[in-house]
């Protein structure tokens, strides 16, 4: 019997007085399903920030400075020192036994669902304090393991080869204006780059708004500095 029909029957079989209560009981079983679903993702935001923690941990274990000044980028190979930190964190995450889905490069995350509780990491690399997100604005849906090569300079202390562990929200917490650009860009797209506007554009130029997120991170640098 499907489950709509066994509800039916069940509130025929009510007491004509009992189904005067009956929008009441509705009420009550749906406030008590929202608070059910609210408990369950508290629950599952708590394990993922558990979880990443755990994976920093064996980060800092295995990931040695060397290795990350050993990706510092010469001659724009950019992809290619990238590509060798995503496969030492897989290395780690596959000596932790956990499973997860790779993304392809361009997307936003290089890790997801690991451990199969929804756990997003995107991997980072810079030799500056500046992190690129190109069109991806970061979330509390992703994770971020920044990875910063060393540094010498000739008139401030120099800068240790680090890796910061961060959730999306570290980087736009202190920036509300964001909403609004994205709006900006979005009505840019509809102006100019996509749907029935774009069509009635003439000539032989076509043009697409690019959002370019981006952040300066020696903030945190010097709070890694400073905790070390
Ligand atoms: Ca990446």
């Amino acid at each position: 019997m499907s489950a709509a029909l066994t509800i039916r029957n069940a509130i025929d079989m009510l007491q004509v007085s009992d189904r005067k209560h009956l929008q009441d009981l509705i009420d009550a079983l749906k406030l008590r399903e929202s608070v059910l679903k609210t408990e369950q993702i508290e629950m599952t935001t708590t394990d993922r920030r558990v979880l990443f923690d755990e994976i920093c941990a064996k980060v800092d274990l295995l990931i040695t400075s060397e290795f990350i000044n050993s990706t510092k980028t010469c001659a724009g190979n950019t992809q290619t020192s990238e590509r060798q930190i995503i496969q030492k964190v897989r290395d780690v995450l596959d000596s932790m036994g956990l499973s997860y889905k790779e993304a392809g490069s361009q997307q936003s995350k290089d890790f997801r669902d690991i451990g199969d509780i929804g756990l997003n990491i995107e991997i980072k690399k810079t030799d500056s304090e500046t992190v690129y997100f190109n069109d991806t604005c970061p979330t509390k849906d992703i994770f971020y393991l920044v990875f910063v090569t060393g540094k010498q300079f000739k008139r401030k202390p120099s800068r240790p080869a680090m890796c910061l562990y961060l959730n999306g929200l570290d980087f736009t917490k202190d920036s509300p204006w964001l909403a609004e650009y994205i709006a900006w860009i979005e009505d840019g797209k509809n102006r100019f780059a996509r749907g029935e506007n774009k069509k009635a554009l003439p000539g032989i130029m076509e043009v697409y708004p690019r959002p370019t997120f981006k952040a300066n991170i020696s903030g945190f640098i010097k709070d890694k500095i400073a905790k070390t």
